[in-house]
């Protein structure tokens, strides 16, 4: 039956995406305006939706799938798509299933789909579109030049997000040393971080849609989106309100309830300060927050996460970790003397960077 499941519909996507033999094949269709009808998938449920025809099992080629595509009915692949196991068949899928559609081939699509689980492909013969139907939805496919002008503007968001949620990540850091944050600054950071991991999710979309073509468009989305999870993560251990050292699980919470709520609701500071367990009044957000010093010493290269926990564990907050000597660092347990002056230089490069930049 189908499932209704957002990446299992992203993984049909793939398989279809330019640089495979499926979307070669259908490309061949479509310029040849036959039309077609083909099942991703083989079983005894399908089996039983079939009548007529003939049957096949050849190795799956391109060539071979827009040659069978000709006649009349419909082409079913294996489920690996290795092999094409039937074609010119009738299929006969349940009448009492619902469909959208008009034409007979669409509504076919739609409903051996519904019943038997497998995308379904229908390629129209009238209007040249390739379109597949999968976990609950028709989904068409575009030409790359369509997607690419899209995730290019995409792009261009993403940009300017990022450009701003840099500049409000570096006042939040010269605050941080000053000893002047006010949760309003932090909650900014987080804002924007995750406003750039959702136009990320987006773009990222495209780039399995576009196969081949999407390469450039990827690099271009690491380069941007470089960091973003670890930054969000060590964003929320410095500033949740409870407990007082937040471990994994908690982060993991507060992070799915970041990424859960609306659009809406992430422009509304008030609501993040209450997602982060601080009070919902305006008056909250001009409060003064002491960072714990995860996100600074994460920035530090070459400390074992295990180790900036027992720094933070130690020391409490970030002012203390910048007070601190080497000789304080040393006397936590594991840190060698040579880590100790590492740590201490580090962190007073790192502070004197931060306000000079
Ligand atoms: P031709 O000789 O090509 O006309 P055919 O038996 O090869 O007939 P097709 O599969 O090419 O038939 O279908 C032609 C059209 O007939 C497509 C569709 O509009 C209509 N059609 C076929 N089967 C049905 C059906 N069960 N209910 C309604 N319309 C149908
Ligand atoms: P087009 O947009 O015209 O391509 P349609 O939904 O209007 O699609 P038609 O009724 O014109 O569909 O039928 C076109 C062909 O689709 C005819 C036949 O080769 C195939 N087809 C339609 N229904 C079935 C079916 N139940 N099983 C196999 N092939 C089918
Ligand atoms: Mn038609």
């Amino acid at each position: 039956m189908s499932q209704k499941n957002p990446s299992e519909l992203l993984s049909t996507i793939a398989r279809l995406a330019p640089g495979t033999g499926l979307r070669d094949a259908l490309e061949r269709i479509v310029r040849g305006r036959t039309g077609a009808l083909i099942v991703l998938g083989y079983d005894d449920t399908v089996e039983r939706l079939c009548d007529g025809g003939f049957v096949l099992d050849v190795e799956f080629a391109p060539t071979r799938l827009r040659e069978l595509a000709k006649m009349d009915g419909a082409v079913v692949l294996s489920s690996d798509g290795r092999r094409i196991v039937r074609a010119n068949v009738q299929l006969v899928p349940d009448p009492s299933l619902p469909t959208e559609e008009s034409g007979t081939r669409h509504r076919t699509a739609e409903r051996t789909a519904l019943q038997t689980g497998y995308p379904v492909i229908s390629v129209s013969q009238s209007m040249s579109i390739a379109s597949v139907y999968a976990s609950g939805t028709r989904h068409v496919l575009d030409d790359s030049a369509t997607i690419l002008s899209r995730a290019n503007q995409a792009i261009a968001t993403l940009q300017r997000y990022k450009h701003r949620l840099d500049e409000v990540t570096r006042a939040l850091a010269v605050e941080e040393i000053d000893d002047f944050v006010s949760l309003r600054d932090a909650l900014l950071v987080i804002q924007r971080l995750e406003m750039v991991r959702r136009i990320s999710v987006e773009i990222d979309r495209d780039v399995i849609e576009l196969g081949v073509d999407g390469r450039q468009i990827a690099l271009q989305l690491e380069e941007y989106l470089g960091g973003n999870e670890l930054q969000r993560r060590m964003v929320l251990r410095d500033y949740l309100s409870a407990p007082e050292h937040p471990d994994e699980p908690t982060v993991d919470k507060a992070l799915a309830a970041l990424e859960g709520i609306s659009d809406g609701a992430l422009l509304d500071l008030p609501e993040l300060a209450h997602l982060l367990g601080y009070s919902r009044s305006v008056e909250t957000l001009d409060t003064s927050v002491t960072p714990r010093g995860y996100r600074f010493l994460t920035q530090l290269p070459k400390v074992p996460f295990t180790q900036v926990e027992q720094l933070v564990r130690t020391f409490g907050n970030l002012q203390a970790l910048l007070a601190a000597s080497p000789e304080k660092f040393r006397s936590v347990e594991g840190i060698s003397s040579f880590r100790a002056r590492m740590l201490a230089e580090g962190l007073t490069r790192l502070a004197g960077s931060t306000l000079e930049e």
